[in-house]
């Protein structure tokens, strides 16, 4: 077990309130989100939840839990089920369907979701970025109207020593590829928001349409590991294409475990989304 960082108690303080807090009137951060395709969410996760959630990453690689599910989506294991998913860790699970969350995802959203996939990891600070991309999934109305977002948690927040997020605001009203922008790899691009300073606990939410990419830390020698769990879930009204042949698996285990506690009825309901195509990536 290894922890880079202690969250609770941290010279950025964070949000030690778990409940639902007032947002006030969120019109122009819908509108904000429409236009750009991306809100920031500073100090977003409680510490409390954040202390559970590092070591629960540290096991998930360390135990070479990533790797089997990665093994069992594209790998040698395809159609078999990992021995753990990312949602049965307990505090990934409360991640998932945070209330906070939950609150801001049906306010931009403009209406009942459902979850897609749960992801976990933690790159050193030598690994390289991630290029340009983005990570819509197709729904079978060939609907862009209907968003899919992504939640990005960083855990240990982001700085000089993690690297930063970089952002194409309003590239999500593309209809291009994911890869469309890859052979840039993770160069700056003319109107790009660079997102470089986040304290620990704070969460990015986008449309998954809008294009960004991973920038790593800037010295690698004096940079410390990046703690990123990230959530996606689609708007109810059409299927949406899976990513994991186990999705099923992954739906009816998070029923079993309640996550959700019966508010989110659509939240892990099946009918949300089409077969799973083959090997489609990560
Ligand atoms: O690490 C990040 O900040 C973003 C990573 C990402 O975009 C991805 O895994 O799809
Ligand atoms: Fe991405």
């Amino acid at each position: 077990m290894r922890s880079s960082f202690s969250p609770a108690g941290t010279e950025f303080g964070g949000n030690t309130d778990p409940r639902v807090r007032p947002r006030g009137d969120t019109t122009e951060e819908r509108k904000n989100f429409e236009e750009r395709g991306y809100l920031v969410l500073p100090a977003f996760l409680p510490p409390p939840l954040l202390a559970r959630l590092v070591p629960e990453v540290d096991r998930w690689m360390d135990e070479g839990l990533r790797d089997r599910s990665i093994a069992c989506s594209t790998g040698p294991e395809t159609g078999a089920r990992p021995p753990v998913l990312e949602l049965e860790l307990p505090a990934h699970g409360e991640l998932l369907v945070h209330p906070p969350l939950m609150t801001v995802l049906a306010d931009i959203m403009g209406g009942a979701f459902a979850h897609h996939h749960l992801h976990s990891q933690r790159q050193g600070a030598k690994d390289s970025g991630k290029p340009w991309h983005h990570d819509h999934e197709p729904n079978d109305l060939g609907d862009r109207s209907l968003p899919m977002v992504h939640a990005l948690h960083y855990l240990g927040g982001l700085d000089e020593a993690v690297g930063s997020l970089a952002v194409l605001p309003g590239s999500h009203r593309e209809d291009v590829p994911k890869d469309f922008r890859a052979a840039l790899g993770t160069t700056a691009l003319p109107g790009e928001v660079v997102i470089d300073r986040l304290p620990h606990g704070s969460t990015v939410l986008i449309n998954s349409a809008v294009f960004h990419a991973r920038r790593p830390a800037l010295s690698p020698l004096a940079g410390r590991d990046r703690y990123f769990v990230d959530a996606s879930y689609c708007r109810t009204g059409a299927r949406w294409r899976p990513v994991k042949p186990y999705w099923r698996y992954m739906l009816a285990r998070a029923r079993e475990l309640g996550l959700g506690g019966g508010q989110w009825p659509e939240l892990f309901d099946e009918r949300h989304f089409t077969e799973f195509p083959g090997a489609v990536g990560r």
